[in-house]
């Protein structure tokens, strides 16, 4: 048997949310220990560097709302290519940086889907079901586009890299939906993505849900792409996040997913996304990021570190 190689990609990309910090988040999961907690699982684990992107390009577009469309082009190109080429032999992991970067970790991965004949699913774990268009976002924050770029939403043509394979809503996975603005919420049910918002977890559980969109991925041969966004957590046990919402997944929620994932077999690749270690109370977000990665890649709850969180 082969062992798993896991390769950590830091993405120090803070341009796509409001506030500063998040570029700051690859440092905070080196500090808390991931490569570590990895290859104590026996797995064969190599911190790869950050990913650097080429310079910003000045891009127009009629949404005065838009901040660092440029920037956001860039990453996007950089981080598809990286995808693309970590996910030859390893399962990459995505240390952020905001949720922009998850467009080009899917373009690659979708890249590389392709090119093995295998459909893309991903499970989006995010209050948030980042969906605008360039078009759509009021905030102009580039964090809230990646899942509509990636599934080949109008609008992004000629400012953002072509994908080589769009993502099929239907192969998506919302989980954790709690604040969708207006001008999403057609475009969400519209499109076909699978949604389990915390009202619909909160009633039947988070156990069902997932066995059932792991099931398809299995039945249709997926490689399959994790996609967790720190606000998937309730802000009380994870508060280093710039776009706090109640109500969120709890401690054991979040574990059972990633242990679900894990006995799944199917994951191929994870986006770590949205820490702000500015924001975050002694490194416990970090820590908890760090602990929730070590059960998708096969920590057993009994083996879990005993802290203070
Ligand atoms: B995240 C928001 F207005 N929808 O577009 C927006 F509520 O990656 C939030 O999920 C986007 O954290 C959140 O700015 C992006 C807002
Ligand atoms: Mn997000
Ligand atoms: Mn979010
Ligand atoms: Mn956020």
């Amino acid at each position: 048997m082969t062992t798993t190689r896991c390769l950590l990609l830091g993405a120090r990309v803070q341009e796509g949310a409001g506030r500063l910090g998040c570029d700051m988040g690859p440092s905070a999961y080196r500090a808390a220990g991931l490569a570590e907690a990895l290859a104590g699982l026996g797995l064969d684990v190599v911190d790869g560097g950050d990913v650097v992107p080429g310079p910003a390009a000045d891009l127009a577009h009629p949404n005065p709302a838009l901040r660092q469309l440029g920037a956001f082009a860039a990453w996007t190109e950089a981080l598809a290519g990286a995808a693309y080429a970590a996910s030859a032999d390893a399962v990459p992991v995505f240390l952020g940086g905001d949720h922009s970067l998850s467009a080009g970790t899917l373009a690659g991965l979708g890249r590389r889907a392709a090119a093995e004949e295998r459909p893309l699913f991903v499970l989006w774990l995010d209050a948030h079901a980042d969906f605008h268009t360039l078009d759509t976002t009021t905030s102009g924050n580039l964090h809230g586009v990646p899942l509509a770029y990636a599934t080949g939403r109008p609008g992004f043509a000629g400012l953002l890299p072509p994908l080589a394979a769009p993502l099929d809503p239907a192969h998506v996975c919302l989980m954790g939906t709690r604040s969708l603005d207006p001008a999403e919420r057609g475009p969400v049910t519209a499109s076909g993505m699978t949604v389990y918002d915390m009202r619909s977890i909160d009633e039947d559980g988070i156990v069902g849900p997932l066995r059932a969109f792991l099931e398809r991925v299995a039945a249709a041969g997926g490689r399959l792409h994790v996609s967790l966004d720190v606000d998937f957590l309730d802000p009380e046990i994870a508060p280093g996040v710039g776009t706090t919402v109640p109500g969120g997944a709890t401690f054991r929620e979040a574990h059972l997913v990633m242990e679900m994932l894990h006995d799944s077999g199917l994951v191929g690749s994870l986006d770590l996304v949205e820490l702000n270690p500015f924001l975050d109370e002694r490194g416990r977000t970090a820590l908890l990021m760090v602990d929730l990665a070590a059960s998708l890649m096969g920590r057993r709850v009994l083996d879990r570190p005993t802290r203070t969180y």
